[in-house]
């Protein structure tokens, strides 16, 4: 295809590694790393790499993990294989199809697999690499799709995600940024960010995603969690949470998030900014509920880019492999501004293009409608956006 030209006044690092791609976390699992293939397939595909510098990221050390994470936890995740996982922990067998979690989060949504220490160690390192591309100013906008796993706690592994490294790149960009901005549009809440920078006023974290506690996991995130309660303590008012129901659709979404980014970024003024793209917001994900076309889940990330702000920018969940695919590499174009000129055609000539005929050889499928009706109304919306803005008020100055 054509080769595309590189963006003018900034640049953009793409940061990956194949040995991320080929781990399977069992037949049943949702989360297919081979989703990662896909998406570089696309942009390779459409010559998007000519327009970025591209890194084969290094796995994490063990060090670089432990920043964030507990030392006995990484020791556990460094040391446990299928094989030995019921020698070590015994209480774990409960039967011939497996164990019922407990110890570190390990259970059925969160499995040891073989070489879950090198897909973890992976994926955090290339988030890592990413924040310090910005941080040295080698890169104003750095891509890591195979991160995003926003759920990992400080010594639990929790839906789906092991290593938090989003975590990890954020205290990277706090070594040299004052204010780091964290957006989260993928359907789940980011309770593991949220978190580790609860009581921090350096982190403002702001989530979107489906809320139903109880119902729809993690059941975390109302829009009344907005940090600590105490007074005195730096992170009150520093989350914000976006609950909203089945069904959005592109044009409520992008309204509701640019009503909650723009005033959002005026009045924090972050000097980084990280964006998980996690693309089970979509229509026709197996796990998610709303309703966004490609376009739709794309605005989010040219809205955030608009403001020019350095810019790191992470995967995180998706479960319809090949329309994740589509949307993080629409994204990509997005990013290194070529969104514009490139063919919504798939390429004639790339690996795995059969994987996409389902829904028509277009980056861009209809994914809107029939399956989940648009539960949010425009008061629902008007009334986040209502609390968001006095929210705001009280860090304004
Ligand atoms: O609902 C649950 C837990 C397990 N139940 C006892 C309650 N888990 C969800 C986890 C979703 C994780 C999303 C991760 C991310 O935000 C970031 C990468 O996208 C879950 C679901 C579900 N429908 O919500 N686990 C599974 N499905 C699952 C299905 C088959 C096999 C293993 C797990
Ligand atoms: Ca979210
Ligand atoms: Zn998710």
């Amino acid at each position: 295809e054509n080769e595309i030209s590189r963006p003018k006044g900034y640049t953009v690092s793409w940061h990956h590694n194949p040995a991320v791609e080929n781990h399977h976390f069992g037949q049943t699992h949702p989360m297919k790393p081979w989703r990662l293939t896909l998406t570089k397939s696309l942009v390779l595909s459409y010559g998007m790499h000519t327009a970025m510098d591209t890194y084969i990221s290094r796995p994490a050390s063990r060090d670089e993990i432990a920043e964030f994470h507990k030392d006995e936890y990484v020791e556990f995740l460094n040391v446990v294989t299928p094989q030995n996982i019921y020698e070590m922990y015994p209480e774990l067998a409960t039967g011939p199809q497996g164990y019922t979690s407990s110890i570190f989060g390990v259970g059925e949504d969160c499995p040891i697999f073989d070489g879950l220490y090198d897909f973890c160690s992976n994926y955090a390192g290339a988030s890592i690499d990413a924040a310090r591309k910005l941080v040295n100013h080698q890169s104003d906008i750095a891509i890591n799709w195979s991160g995003g796993l926003h759920h990992a706690k400080k010594a639990e592994a929790s839906g789906f995600c092991y290593v938090n490294d989003i975590v990890l790149a954020i205290l990277q960009l706090l070594r040299y940024h004052p204010r780091v901005l964290y957006i989260d549009i993928d359907v789940h809440h980011g309770d593991g960010v949220e978190q580790a920078f609860w009581s921090t006023d350096r982190v403002m974290c702001v989530s979107f995603h489906k809320y139903d506690k109880e119902v729809f996991f993690p059941g975390t995130g109302p829009l009344d969690s907005t940090g600590p309660l105490h007074p005195d303590n730096p992170g009150k008012n520093y989350t914000i949470n976006v609950p909203l129901n089945d069904g959005i659709d592109d044009e409520g979404y992008a309204y509701l998030f640019q009503n909650v980014i723009e005033p959002t970024i005026k009045v924090y003024r972050p000097t980084a900014i990280v964006l998980q793209c996690g693309a089970d917001s979509l229509g026709h994900d197996r796990l998610g509920c709303f309703n966004l076309n490609i376009r739709g889940h794309g605005n989010c990330v040219s809205f955030v880019k608009s403001f020019h702000i350095p810019m790191l920018v992470v995967g995180g969940g998706g479960y319809t492999p090949r329309n994740v695919a589509r949307a993080w590499a629409h994204e990509t174009s997005i990013l290194i501004g070529a969104d514009k000129t490139l063919n919504p055609a798939l390429p004639e000539h790339m690996p795995y293009r059969e994987a996409f005929r389902r829904e028509g050889l277009t980056l861009f499928p209809n994914l809107s409608g029939w399956r989940k009706e648009n539960m949010n109304t425009r008061a629902d919306i008007e009334r986040i956006i209502r609390h968001v803005r006095e929210q705001l008020s009280y860090i304004r100055g």
